[in-house]
């Protein structure tokens, strides 16, 4: 077993396992942002950054799914979806956490800017999905959430990295943080049905949908485990 894998699963701390902490990265290397600039060219000047964080993560889950599929005649990876946070999205976050809405606040505080999120068949296909990326020489781990190992109260499930990437521009090296979400097919369900609902926001949830969508939680994490016995059970299955 991984150092990565051993840390996460014999963890006894919460559902947060800092390893090291941004602001600790001598190396993050950002454009300079100047304050009066107006906020929209400075979200778009700062996104590039955070978009080639995302190529480089993209292109090396593909390169893993390709060279799985060669020698395992499978996919561990289902689907791969990328988004940079748009500017609404993260100045409803720094307003909810205190924090002065200027770009250089945000690129120290914010670290999901650059969002990558991996679909995988099995629980197993999710740690060595993770694994794999995390062992790579040009990626550092930031921060590890395993929301599958202890789900959100509401039932979320995932595996959540913070992860700096080098990128090569022209002239200079920068690590770009990037938050990847891992999640089996089923974990992704249950997410993406509940973000509808919680998102009809006329319909505010009471405590009897919110249990209810937990079973509902329940039930898939059951299918997931039950999907991982059957998997083991195959000896060429890997
Ligand atoms: P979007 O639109 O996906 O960007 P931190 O970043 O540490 O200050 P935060 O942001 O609460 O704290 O981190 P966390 O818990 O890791 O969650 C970040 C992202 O995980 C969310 O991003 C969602 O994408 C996903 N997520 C977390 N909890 C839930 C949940 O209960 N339901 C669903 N459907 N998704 C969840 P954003 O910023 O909320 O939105």
């Amino acid at each position: 077993m991984s150092d990565f894998l051993r840390r996460i699963r014999n963890s006894k701390k919460e559902e947060v396992e800092i390893i090291e902490t941004i602001e600790e990265h001598e190396e993050l290397l950002l454009p300079i942002v100047k304050e009066n600039q107006d906020l929209q060219e400075q979200y778009d000047q700062i996104m590039f950054f955070y978009e080639s964080g995302i190529n480089q993560i993209t292109a090396k889950l593909q390169i893993l799914n390709n060279e799985f599929k060669f020698s395992n005649d499978r996919n561990p990876i289902e689907n791969i979806k990328s988004r940079v946070k748009s500017l609404e999205s993260i100045t409803n976050k720094m307003i909810d956490k205190g924090l002065p809405l200027t770009m250089n606040y945000m690129v120290k505080n914010l670290h999901d800017i650059a969002g990558v999120r991996v679909i995988c068949p099995f629980i197993s296909d999710v740690y060595n999905v993770a694994n794999m990326l995390v062992n790579q020489g040009d990626i550092s781990v930031m921060k590890i959430k395993d929301y599958i190992k202890k789900p959100k109260a509401n039932g979320y499930r995932s595996l959540h990295l913070i992860v700096m990437v080098d990128v090569y521009f022209s002239d200079h090296k920068s690590q770009v943080p990037v938050e990847v979400q891992i999640r089996t097919i089923a974990m992704n369900s249950w997410a993406s049905l509940e973000h509808q609902l919680r998102y009809k926001k006329e319909r505010e949830f009471t405590k009897d949908m919110k249990k209810e969508l937990k079973v509902c939680a329940e039930l898939m994490s059951e299918a997931d485990l039950r999907m991982q016995k059957l998997a083991e059970k195959i000896p060429s299955f890997e």
